[in-house]
């Protein structure tokens, strides 16, 4: 047996809903009325929530014994009232009409202790493992949406016994963590010239990044790879020195342009090169004027463009960048500073949310080896509370092999 907790807008479809999903065996044990969806607490809609319990069909119900049922009964009545120990006992020994007891009696029992404790508050009775769950992912700094969908997924997926025990639901957690993360298929091999557009809120290392890529590929790279570097950054004062002594201390060359037909120029240049990295110029994404003649010049490029924002940077602020760079098309997304932030949360719950990839972390100042390839290891290893979850996983695999 299953629980569920599911929302939709009216009773008729929640109903519609349950009975879609889980089928005719779901059983509705609580509704109550929510708000739900919205953006940043506003619009948010009414909704009815509701949860219950299913069973996963004829072949996997254990039989209803008088002992199953009474251990299932124990369970859910010591869960109800939060007892433990010998409180436990003594309600399950209290008669109970023996072996001709449904679960449906139990059930019926169980709503009558839920109202003589007052009721309405499911997370006081939630199992152990499951209340960790939700202090770990908020450690971390994932969003509520993200922990909501994984605590719902928990509920859906886990017996009582897999959400009892926090090293078994942790190992599991990170297994959906890591699925949810997606990284960007960087093909070192890809065709050439392969144009690579940065773009980001000013400030977050766009230019350091670039001197990064560039000095991988054109300096450290065996066989060395032929690079060039474009500038559209040449409005601000210093800008145009930054990377042209990068590009001098490389011996790679570097282009200021300001125009469409100097775009096209540049990139017509470049075509036996392997790379041409393409850095832009630093606009907060609220300055829209700026933001258009950029994207101008960026589409010019014809480039496949990634989107550097700095791991530092709040989830509600990270969200707005996002969306106002949307525009560009961004394929891949860079963390930068990951060196002046230890929660990872945050940044995995906008990627999700938004669907994109994640290309390149970087950790530090130093040109160029504070940079990486995303991975998913590079956030799990980031992740605290999963020790000895991450141990489970660890004793898994060699149990297996
Ligand atoms: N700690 C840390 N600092 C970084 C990292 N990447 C860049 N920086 C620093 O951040 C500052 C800004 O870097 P830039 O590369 O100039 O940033 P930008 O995005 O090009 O800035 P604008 O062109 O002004 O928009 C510099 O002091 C960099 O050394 C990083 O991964 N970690
Ligand atoms: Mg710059």
């Amino acid at each position: 047996m299953d629980f569920f907790v599911e929302q939709a807008p009216t009773d008729q479809a929640v109903h519609a809903l349950v009975r879609g999903k889980y089928g005719e065996r779901a059983r509705i044990l609580s509704r109550r009325e929510v708000l739900s969806g919205g953006l940043l607490g506003l619009f948010r809609k009414r909704a009815v929530e509701v949860t219950g319990y299913y069973s996963h069909g004829p072949a996997r119900i254990r039989p209803s014994t008088p002992e199953t049922m009474e251990t299932e009964r124990r369970k859910i009545l010591s869960t109800v009232r939060g007892d433990e120990g010998d409180r436990t006992r003594s309600v399950a020994e209290t008669p109970t009409g023996g072996t001709g007891e449904s679960l449906s009696d139990v059930m019926r029992e169980l709503r009558a202790l839920r109202e003589s404790v007052g009721g309405g508050d499911t997370r006081r009775d939630e199992p152990e493992g499951l209340v960790q769950l939700r202090s770990v992912l908020d450690e971390n700094e994932f969003s509520s949406a993200y922990t909501g969908e994984i605590v719902e997924r928990a509920k859906r997926e886990l017996s009582y016994d897999g959400l009892a025990q926090w090293d078994a639901l942790g190992a599991r957690v990170l297994e959906w963590i890591s699925d949810n993360i997606s990284t960007f298929p960087w093909d070192e091999h890809a065709a050439t010239p392969r144009v690579v557009v940065l773009i980001g809120p000013t400030g977050v290392g766009k230019t350091t990044t670039i001197a990064k890529l560039a000095a991988m590929y054109g300096a450290v790279a065996d066989p060395v790879r032929k690079v060039r570097m474009i500038t559209i950054d040449s409005y601000r004062i210093g800008a145009l020195q930054q990377i042209q002594k990068y590009g001098e201390i490389m011996g790679l060359p570097v282009a200021a342009v300001e125009t469409k037909e100097e775009m096209r120029r540049q990139i017509s240049l470049a075509q036996d090169d392997d790379f041409v990295f393409v850095d832009t110029i630093g606009k907060s994404p609220r300055d829209f004027g700026k933001l258009a003649e950029v994207h101008e010049l960026v589409s010019e490029a014809r480039g496949e463009v990634h989107l550097a924002v700095s791991a530092t940077t709040k989830l509600a602020d990270m969200r707005e960048i996002f969306r106002q760079f949307e525009p560009f098309a961004y394929s891949g997304v860079i963390f930068t500073k990951m060196d002046e932030t230890s929660n990872v949360g945050n940044l995995l719950s906008v990627l999700r949310e938004t669907r994109k990839s994640v290309s390149f972390l970087t950790d530090g100042q130093s040109v160029p080896q504070d940079l990486e390839r995303a991975q998913v290891a590079s956030f799990t290893k980031r992740l605290h509370g999963f020790a000895r979850a991450r141990s489970a996983v660890v004793e898994d695999v060699v149990s297996m092999s």
